[in-house]
């Protein structure tokens, strides 16, 4: 097989050069090579060959960062797994996904996994020359089942090539970086982005409003993380000096807090806008306005059109089609990709989101189908029906509410006991924070639940 050019160019940077720091370790990009090989021994000691694919359920950390060099190296297909997902979230995934091995901290979650304790040490292995395939991400799809998105080396290459052309992204850079790496935001836009550049990543668990480390350059976040971000910003504007650039995306960031977040540190928020099937779309300039409240225009190579509202995309980032699935009407006839968001330009020809027309809350950045949470929580005993919906939130931007119909046969409090053990099914982000108690669901003439009208028409408890 030939190596991908992604990977040459990942091998290509000098050996002694800092490439991860990790809980007080400096790793290099010739030791992140050898902790690749290393995993790749692992990981053929467990039967897994290149082509294969490896679900990767693990938290930040170097045992993940090992896990993902160890697959690189070995040429077999990632499948990163949201960490906090539990058994009934991760069923469809493994069934589609079909993965050789799981590499997770809860096997309980699984009813099949084929990790051995590990015997020994294994000889490195792995030669770095994978397939056309670097990756499976799953997205909530909008039906309640999640998505397959096969990521090729070179939608990521490509990509990610023009994002740091808009970005000015250079070896001399320093990302700290928080985000969790089973999403595209951190996994391809943070680790791949950087190491592309032969940038060092500062890893940590988690974003937490605190200090950032004072040799950082760069940050990418959520807009949750700035908002949790802004009293600190306030208080002390000295710490946030040393960025060269701060990154949101993943959901809108409002010129509110865009605003705020400038007049407290000077920094002006680059906002950016993509999708796991498309990596990233638009995004603003590094040189140049940042127009707070537009994502800025689309990448190189990159087209972009509205078409009855709906942002429509095409290019050398945007997957090939869902898989094991392919979806019918996810492209048109012309091959765009269908976004489901709602957007429009403005005068300047940056792109403005407006709005969905998928059915989709966006949770702390989270992508939540309000299909899946109906399907999970519709089965508490006594519910009639159920339709969920996001409403706006000041910390997560959105957050998941149920409006439901009793079946009459539980106390109320009872009812709400049921929805509540249901729903701890689900990881924490999806669950309702919210319950309205309501007599019929809003349903167009055909009897399809009409979720748009929800927060408008039923009132919900806080
Ligand atoms: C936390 N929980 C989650 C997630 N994070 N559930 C599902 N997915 C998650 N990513 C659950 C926890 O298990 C916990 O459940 C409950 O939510 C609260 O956890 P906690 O850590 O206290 O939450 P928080 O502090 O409020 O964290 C929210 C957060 C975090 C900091 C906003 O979710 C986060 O880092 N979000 C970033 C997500 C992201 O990277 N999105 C990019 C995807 P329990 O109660 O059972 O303990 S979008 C993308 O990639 C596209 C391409 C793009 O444009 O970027
Ligand atoms: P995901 O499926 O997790 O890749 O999330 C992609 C979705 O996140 C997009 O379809 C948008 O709805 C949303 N999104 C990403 N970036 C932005 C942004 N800057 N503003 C508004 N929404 C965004």
């Amino acid at each position: 097989m030939a190596r991908p050019r992604f990977l040459s160019r990942f091998l290509a940077h000098p050996a002694e050069r800092p490439a991860l720091d990790w809980q007080g370790s400096t790793y290099t990009f010739g030791e992140l090579r050898a902790l690749g090989e290393g995993a790749a021994g692992w990981l053929a000691g467990r039967g897994v060959k290149a082509g294969d694919r490896v679900g990767i359920q693990l938290e930040n950390g170097i045992e993940l960062v090992a896990a993902h060099l160890g697959c690189m190296a070995l040429g077999a297909v990632r499948v990163p797994l949201n960490a906090h997902y539990r058994a009934l979230e991760l069923a469809p995934i493994i069934e589609d996904a079909t993965p050789a091995l799981v590499i997770t901290a809860t096997p309980e979650h699984f009813s099949v996994v084929r990790c051995e304790p590990a015997v020994g040490s294994e000889p490195a292995a792995g030669s770095w020359d994978g397939g056309e395939l670097t990756a499976l991400l799953f997205t909530s799809g909008t039906t309640g089942r999640p998505k397959g998105a096969p990521q090729t080396w070179q939608m990521w290459e490509s990509n990610l090539d023009a994002l740091q052309q808009r970005w000015a992204l250079s070896s001399d850079d320093v990302l700290w970086l928080t985000l969790p790496l089973f999403h595209t935001h951190g996994l391809v836009l943070g680790l791949h982005g950087a190491w592309l550049r032969g940038a060092r990543v500062l890893l940590s668990p988690r974003f937490d409003p605190v200090e950032p480390p004072d040799n950082a350059t760069h940050f990418y976040g959520v807009p949750t993380y700035y908002r949790r971000w802004l009293p600190l910003m306030q208080a002390h504007p000295e710490w946030f000096t040393h960025f060269r650039l701060m990154v949101s995306g993943s959901d809108g960031l409002g010129a509110e807090l865009s605003d705020a977040v400038f007049e407290a540190t000077g920094q002006r928020i680059l906002e950016r806008y993509g999708m796991t099937e498309t990596v990233m779309i638009c995004s603003n300039p590094f040189d140049g306005e940042r127009r707070a409240g537009t994502v800025g225009t689309p990448l190189r190579d990159t087209e972009v059109r509205i078409v009855e509202g709906e942002v429509q995309v095409r290019g050398p980032g945007v997957f090939a089609g869902y898989w094991p699935r392919p979806e019918p009407g996810a492209f048109t006839d012309d091959g765009f990709f269908r976004t489901g968001d709602a957007g429009a330009l403005d005068e300047a020809g940056s792109l403005m989101i407006v709005g969905r027309k998928k059915d989709l809350v966006i949770v702390g950045g989270v992508n939540v189908s309000p299909a899946e949470v109906e399907a999970v929580l519709g089965r508490a005993p006594g519910v009639a029906e159920i339709g969920c919906c996001g409403l706006p939130d000041s910390d997560l931007n959105e957050i998941v509410v149920a409006a439901v119909v009793p079946d009459g046969t539980v106390e109320l409090i009872a009812l709400r006991r049921n929805l509540e053990a249901a729903a701890a099914a689900l990881s924490g982000l999806k669950r309702p924070r919210r319950y309205a108690f309501v007599s019929a669901l809003p349903r167009n003439a055909l009897g399809k639940l009409q979720r748009g009208r929800l927060p408008k028409e039923v009132s919900f408890d806080a």
